[in-house]
Parts: structure tokens; C-alpha cells; sequence
């Protein structure tokens, strides 16, 4: 059996991966090869043990070619919610990964790993691309909110959630057990933090309210280890900067607020040459650290964050490992250059473990 094979050979690669860094034996390795080879044989699957999915979680991090965040690999926190397979069981583990990584502001990076892809079995899928995000509804006036959100929004409506119909309602979280009808709930709004944006001096939006939420968690990656699929297995860190200031923000097929923000800063929108964008991108992403500060939630800057990257890029070589990486991804959109990564080139060999994206379980 051709597929028995190659997990075999997948499970194999892995585990001696894993064992070495660990600090196991070869001893051990090879009784725990035979173990798995053997469950393999009989199930056409294996189980991790918490211990090796926690590992692995992290390994997968550390291969996230497009991430500069990786420095900090070692130290996810990783939820092992493997056997929970009723409904309200997975809402409520979903619930508690948003306020344990949350943590009052002081986000923990963390994962929620629900059970794998098990042939005879149902699959557990989320539905949502991240578990905080804002709806978006095309309306006759033009998008309310966020415009990425707009298939999504119009599948949670579909289900029978009623949104207010803001620039920034939470959508409500829609999972699904195999074959069975979606089922969505709300947010607990007391779990949530969101931070209202404003600018240390100067009133860039106006009399608009801008805000966002405080936890990026995308819950729409596939997590592979070792040849076995975890569909479901939602995680997050903080935020860079850029991400909220410089796209969802600027972005014209997103909030596409640089427009307002020039015109509340006086600045010349009729030429490009006043450089009106790059001012009111500066000063956009100047309020989004100032506001995420003041209100006690983790965020990094792009600066920083490339020195971490830097960083991770030489423990790394230390380790004996080579560093992966996409350099589209791992530039910042401001500034690129001021940042070592724009002058250097990285190899974007992707290695397992790892985060895939994989098809969407809607339309
Ligand atoms: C992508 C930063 C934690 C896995 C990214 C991106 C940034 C970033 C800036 C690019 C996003 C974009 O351009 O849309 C950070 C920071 C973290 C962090 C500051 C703070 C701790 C994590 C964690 C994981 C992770 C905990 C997984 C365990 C990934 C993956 C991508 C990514 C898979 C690619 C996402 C995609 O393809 O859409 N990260 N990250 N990151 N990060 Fe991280
Ligand atoms: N740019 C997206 C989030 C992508 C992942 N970024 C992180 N991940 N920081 C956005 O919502 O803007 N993380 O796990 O921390």
C-alpha cells in the first residue's frame, strides 16, 4: 500500500527530526519508529503523543517561510484539544483559545490543535479565516467594512446570523463537524479586545471611529506533522504594525482610509508628488502602534520585528539549520529597505512540518 508507505516515510522523517532535537536516543527513536510503523500498518494512521505534537506546532512555525515573527518558535503555547468532537465542545474551546491568548492585552502565542484527518471520521472544519474579524456588506452606497470579509459575510447571513451592519461587526464563529449543517455562535463580547485607533496629536480620521481587533488567529491553515493532517487547528501571535496600518487600513480593496487620513492632515491629494500617501501611511501606522501602547495589547513594530528576525536567522545557523524564507512576504510594506531583510535573499524551500493553506470549505 503505496499511501501506508509514505506515511510511513513522512512519520519517519519527522520523528528523527523531533527525537534529535529533543535530546532522545536513537534507542528511543527506533522503538517509537517501530510503534508507529506498526499502527500505521494496522489503522492507516498514527497518534501523536502530546509531546510530539507540541513539537511539531512549534517546528511548523519555525518553517512559516513567510513569517518574521519566527524568532519566538519555542515559545508557543500549545493546546491540545484532541478528542473534542461535539459542537458546543469545539465553540468553547475556540472561546477559550481567544481569551487565554488574549491574557488581558499581553497576548500569548498560542495554537489550538483539534483532532487530525482520520479516514472514517468526521472532520472537524472552522469556517472562518481568522476567529476575530469584521463583516463586510456591499451595499448600493458601496462596502460597509471590511471588503475581504464579503463572501464570508454573506455565508454567515445565509446561516441566519443579523449583523448591525457597522464598518466593524465581529462576525460570529461557524464551524463544522463532517458532513453535518454549519453551526455559528457568537463571540462572548467580555472575551474580546479591541483597540479604538487615534493618533497621538493630530484627528487623521475626522469624526470616524476606527478601531481593530487586538489577536490576529487564522483558523483556516492546515497544520501538517509528519504526514498527518490537522484541519482545524487555529493559531496566533501579535501583530506587526504594517498588517493593521499599512494594509487593512490602506489597502484600496480594503479600508482604503489613506484618502481621509491625507485630507485630515492638509495634505495636497492632487499630486502624487506631495507624497501624500507615504505621509498619511507614516502617520496611520504611527496612531496604530501609539493606540495598540496605550491600551496595554502586544504589537511590534516592522523595525523590531526585522531585528528579532535577524536574530532568529542567526540561532538558527547556529542550530545547524538552514533559514527558510519568502522575501516578498518577510519585507515590510513600509519602509522595506530601512530593514536588513529587503538586501538579502532567502530560500523559499519549504519543509515540514508546516502551515498550508488548504481549500475552503464554502463555495
Ligand atoms: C505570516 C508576523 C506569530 C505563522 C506573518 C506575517 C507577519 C507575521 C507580519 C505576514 C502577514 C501578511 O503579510 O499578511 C508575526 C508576528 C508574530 C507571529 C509578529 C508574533 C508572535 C506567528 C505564529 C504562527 C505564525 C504563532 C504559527 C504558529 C505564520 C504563517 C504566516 C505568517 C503560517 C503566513 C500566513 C499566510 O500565508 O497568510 N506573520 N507572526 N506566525 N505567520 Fe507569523
Ligand atoms: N495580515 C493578517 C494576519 C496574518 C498573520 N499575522 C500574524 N500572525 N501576525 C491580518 O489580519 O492583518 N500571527 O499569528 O501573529
Amino acid at each position: 500500500n503505496t499511501d501506508r508507505a509514505k506515511l510511513m516515510k513522512e512519520a519517519e522523517n519527522f520523528l528523527t527530526n523531533c527525537y534529535d532535537e529533543l535530546g532522545y536516543s536513537m534507542t528511543e527513536l527506533n522503538s517509537r519508529v517501530n510503534q508507529v510503523n506498526e499502527e500505521i500498518s494496522s489503522n492507516g494512521f498514527y497518534a501523536h503523543t502530546t509531546e510530539e505534537l507540541k513539537h511539531g506546532a512549534k517546528m511548523a512555525w519555525r518553517n512559516s517561510n513567510k513569517c518574521i515573527g519566527r524568532l519566538f518558535w519555542d515559545r508557543l503555547h500549545v493546546i491540545d484539544a484532541r478528542g473534542t468532537k461535539e459542537e458546543n465542545a469545539i465553540f468553547e474551546q475556540l472561546f477559550n483559545h481567544i481569551s487565554f491568548a488574549t491574557n488581558g492585552g499581553k497576548i500569548i502565542p498560542t495554537i489550538t490543535i483539534f483532532d487530525p484527518v482520520i479516514p472514517g471520521e468526521d472532520p472537524i472544519r472552522i469556517w472562518n479565516h481568522q476567529l476575530l474579524r469584521y463583516a463586510g456588506y456591499e451595499t448600493e452606497q458601496g462596502v460597509i467594512g471590511d471588503p475581504d470579509s464579503i463572501t464570508f459575510t454573506k455565508v454567515c447571513l445565509e446561516l441566519g446570523w443579523e449583523g448591525n451592519g457597522t464598518a466593524f461587526d465581529l462576525l460570529p464563529l461557524v464551524i463544522q463537524v463532517g458532513n453535518k449543517q454549519p453551526m455559528w455562535k457568537e463571540i462572548p463580547e467580555e472575551i474580546i479586545m479591541e483597540v479604538p485607533i487615534e493618533h497621538p496629536t493630530e484627528p487623521i480620521f475626522g469624526d470616524m471611529e476606527v478601531k481593530w481587533y487586538g489577536v490576529p488567529i487564522i483558523s483556516d491553515m492546515r497544520l501538517e506533522i509528519g504526514g498527518i493532517q490537522y484541519c482545524a487547528a487555529p493559531f496566533n501571535g501579535w501583530y506587526m504594525g504594517t498588517e493593521v496600518g499599512a494594509r487593512n487600513f490602506a489597502d484600496e480593496n480594503r479600508y482604503n482610509l489613506l484618502p481621509l487620513v491625507a485630507n485630515n492632515l492638509n495634505l495636497d491629494v492632487q499630486t502624487n508628488r506631495s507624497l501624500w500617501k507615504d505621509r498619511a501611511l507614516v502617520e496611520l501606522n504611527l496612531a496604530v502602534l501609539y493606540s495598540y501602547q496605550q491600551h496595554g495589547v502586544t504589537i511590534v513594530d516592522h523595525h523590531t520585528a526585522a531585528q528579532q528576525f535577524l536574530a532568529f536567522e542567526n540561532k538558527e545557523i547556529q542550530s545547524g539549520r538552514d533559514v527558510t524564507g519568502m522575501w516578498s512576504w518577510l519585507i515590510p510594506p513600509v519602509s522595506p529597505a530601512t530593514t536588513h531583510v529587503f538586501h538579502k535573499r532567502y530560500e523559499n524551500k519549504v519543509i515540514t512540518p508546516n502551515y498550508y493553506y488548504q481549500e475552503k470549505p464554502f463555495i
